[in-house]
């Protein structure tokens, strides 16, 4: 007679956030953007008056906060992005014996959540930094990242735009499950602002700078006071050219497009929120029901942080009524537009008021477009 054996459950068993210490309001985003389109217009007056260029708009406040929800962003350096002749931060560059920039902040990240799970380098077996840029192309972020934090065993960097948290943590998941590692550390570090054209009304208005971490094992392992239990992950991706940035490394070999506009994050924003609204309402409805948990179970979204409707329509679709603001959490008022790091941001900040038993999803969707739904339970 054969015997089956329970697969090992797998728990998130800590969380950690890095915020950068400076942050632009709206009403300052807005001022630097309009002196900005002062100074572009006077300086192209003559084509602007030929009808050769178009005069560029100014922006405002009122429409950023009622087109997403979005207050202020934190940023890893202010005094760049808020000069009209300069438009991006200063990030000065760092020597090869120095630690990077984006494994400074995912350090610091790291630390929070190894504090909270209560693990040592010693317990952890893998790296994986999960992102929408990478600083450099190699040597790995991960491997210095693991080097930084005396981790042994090995590291990698991956990207799925705003959805590589969500694929991160099924990677770490099921490198858990395969026995291939005791413990893995899935690290966010996003500086959006340096791959954001903080020159383009449409968009200079959406992204801000973070990292987050998270710790996962197997709960026999854990010694942790607060785990949450994977009950299932489901990722999806659909190609769309809707977000799309051809930053690379063959910019070089055709020097006519090199620093030109599409070299830096762009979208159709209308189209993504139409066309990822109802992808992700429907991933998570079929996710749950194919685990079993009726959504009226759901206590908690911590979903996507892009776009406060695009929020408010997702849950409404999910629990076919509007959700309350403890049912679907909002940090991108304060954070904007995190790229991967938001729902981390939401699920680390909004979840020590459930109870054991409770259920709640982690979602994100994005760039790809790629979607990504984890089900978690409080243990
Ligand atoms: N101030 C005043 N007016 C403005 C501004 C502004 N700042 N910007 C645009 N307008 C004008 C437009 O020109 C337009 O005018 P008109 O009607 O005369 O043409 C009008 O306002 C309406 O513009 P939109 O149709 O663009 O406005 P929307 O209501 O659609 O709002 C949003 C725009 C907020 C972008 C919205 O569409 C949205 O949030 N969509 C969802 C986008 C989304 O979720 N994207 C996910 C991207 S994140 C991701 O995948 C990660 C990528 C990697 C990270 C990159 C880091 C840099």
């Amino acid at each position: 007679m054969s015997q089956t054996t329970q697969p090992p459950t797998v728990v998130i068993s800590g969380t950690g956030l890095y915020t950068p210490q400076e942050s632009i309001s709206n009403a300052e985003l807005v001022a630097t953007f309009n002196q900005y389109v002062d100074l572009y217009n006077e300086d192209n007056k003559a084509a602007i008056e030929a009808g050769e260029l178009e005069p560029l708009s100014y922006s405002s406040e009122e429409f950023i906060v009622k087109a997403s929800g979005i207050e202020s962003r934190y940023v890893m350096n202010k005094s760049g992005v808020l000069d009209p002749k300069r438009m991006h931060p200063f990030i000065a560059e760092r020597s090869d014996e120095e630690q990077s920039v984006q494994c400074e902040i995912a350090v610091a990240a790291a630390r929070d959540a190894m504090e909270q799970a209560n693990k040592t380098a010693d317990d952890i077996d893998a790296v994986i930094v999960a992102c929408s840029n990478m600083q450099r192309a190699y040597p790995a972020m991960a491997i210095e990242v693991q080097d930084a934090l005396g981790i042994k065993g090995f590291g990698f960097d991956m990207n799925v735009a705003c959805s590589s948290a969500t694929f991160g943590l099924q990677a770490a998941k099921d490198a858990i499950l395969a026995g291939s590692a005791r413990s893995v550390l899935v690290l966010n570090p996003e500086i959006c602002s340096g791959h954001l054209a903080w020159e383009d009304r449409d968009c200079h208005f959406i992204f801000g700078d973070v990292c987050t971490a998270m710790i996962v094992e197997r709960l026999e392992t854990s010694t942790s006071a607060d785990n949450w239990e994977i009950l299932g992950s489901r990722l999806q991706t659909q190609f769309s050219n809707n977000i799309r940035n051809n930053f690379g490394f063959l910019n070089r070999c055709d020097e006519s497009g090199v620093g030109a506009r599409d070299k830096l994050f762009r979208q159709n924003g209308r189209k993504v929120f139409k066309e990822v609204v109802p992808m992700v309402a429907e991933m998570i409805v079929s996710h749950l029901s194919d685990e079993g948990i009726e959504t009226d179970d759901l206590k908690r979204m911590w979903l996507h942080q892009a776009n406060l409707g695009m929020n408010l329509l997702i849950s409404k679709k999910v629990l076919g009524r509007e959700a309350t603001a403890e049912e679907a959490p909002v940090i991108l008022n304060e954070y904007a537009n995190t790229s991967s790091a938001g729902s981390v941001i939401a699920f680390h900040k909004y979840r020590q008021d459930m109870a054991a038993g409770e259920i709640g999803v982690i979602c994100s969707f994005g760039a790809g477009y790629s979607a990504g739904s984890i089900i978690v339970k409080r243990h």
